[in-house]
């Protein structure tokens, strides 16, 4: 059967780079991007969809006969604390929709994404294992700990092939995050390219997993198109890409900008932070589907300054 591929949130920061590596992969006919609000910029098949509606997703994937679905929507970490019930009810009420939709239409694969906020006080914050205690203290956190448990559920109880990796903070130049407790490591390279000063919501030395887009969407697409046998663990993979504090970005910065400053108001943000990994073992990954980064914070920051400066020139 052709691979016909449902993206929900779609706008996001990674549904924007994973909608158009999957157009490539896959071909713009076989993946819908969906998200609340049309994208115009979008150039592919796009649906509006609130996800919390069962019956718009249901719509969607008998109209186009999905086959797998990437569900990307959710409140992050710090937005989350603004209204934690409403957030406790999206990132829940969604991921469920998407799994009861999936068992009935018999979907191949799911794809959910969880994230470093896993993690609380409970675990190790160095080389984090897989396997480590799970007690978050934001209801982001929280309901990714449901949300991997129910994943595990529906593979255990009805056999639905779902696949989930731990994103650690993504840096990306192609779009902004919104509402994370790792946006700053974004926003510190567009105030480096405008010449401004960029002030820190995080302390200097807070150490945090950062992976570079790139490397995120090549591990979803990587577990998304491992053999069925390679994925041992239907919770969620942690994955790795590099350990970073606010003060390594901007004195990597300070390479290509020796005049870029930064200073630091750490807000409730800090509080968030520090019960977070400092770095994560990802050694279940690397052994069962082969994950393997390939930016360091070098190539990161090399990449981000060269494409933000061509994107600033083409809209100043
Ligand atoms: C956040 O900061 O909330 C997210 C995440 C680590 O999941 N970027």
């Amino acid at each position: 059967m052709n691979t016909m591929v449902l993206i929900i949130g779609a706008n996001g920061q990674v549904g924007k780079v994973l909608t158009r590596v999957l157009q490539d992969r896959y071909g713009k006919e076989n993946v819908i991007a969906s998200d609340l609000k049309k994208d115009e910029a979008s150039d592919g098949i796009f649906e509006v969809v609130d996800a919390t509606e069962i019956d718009r997703i249901k719509e969607v994937v008998i109209q186009y006969g999905v086959t797998e679905i990437y569900h990307l929507a959710a409140i992050l970490s710090a937005k989350g604390e603004e209204t934690p019930l409403r957030t406790w009810d999206i990132n829940v009420k969604t991921w469920l929709n998407v799994l009861e939709v999936a068992r009935m239409y018999n979907l191949e694969k799911v794809f959910y994404p969880s994230s470093i906020a896993v993690f609380g006080k409970g675990a190790p914050r160095d080389h984090t294992p897989n396997n480590a205690y799970l007690d978050p203290t934001t209801v982001y956190g929280m309901s990714k700990v449901d949300g991997e448990n129910w994943a595990q559920y529906y593979h255990v109880k009805y056999g639905l092939d779902v696949r989930s990796v731990r994103y650690p903070g993504i840096i990306g130049y192609q779009s902004l995050p919104g509402g994370g407790t790792t946006d700053y490591a974004v926003d510190i390279y567009h105030k480096a390219v405008l010449n401004k000063t960029f002030t820190c919501f995080l302390k200097e030395d807070t150490a945090l997993p950062m992976i570079f887009i790139d490397d995120a969407v090549r591990a979803t697409i990587e577990i998304m198109e491992a053999p069925i046998k390679n994925i041992k663990v239907r919770t969620s993979y942690n994955i790795a890409g590099i350990s970073l504090s606010p003060r390594e970005i901007a004195s990597e910065i300070r390479e290509l900008y020796p005049d870029f400053k930064i200073d630091y108001k750490p807000d409730f943000r800090q509080d968030i932070a520090k019960e977070w990994p400092r770095s994560i073992d990802d050694s279940e990954a690397r052994m069962d589907w082969d994950w393997k980064p390939k930016y360091n914070l070098w190539s990161i920051t090399e990449t981000m300054i060269r494409e933000l400066k061509d994107q600033y020139e083409m809209t100043l």
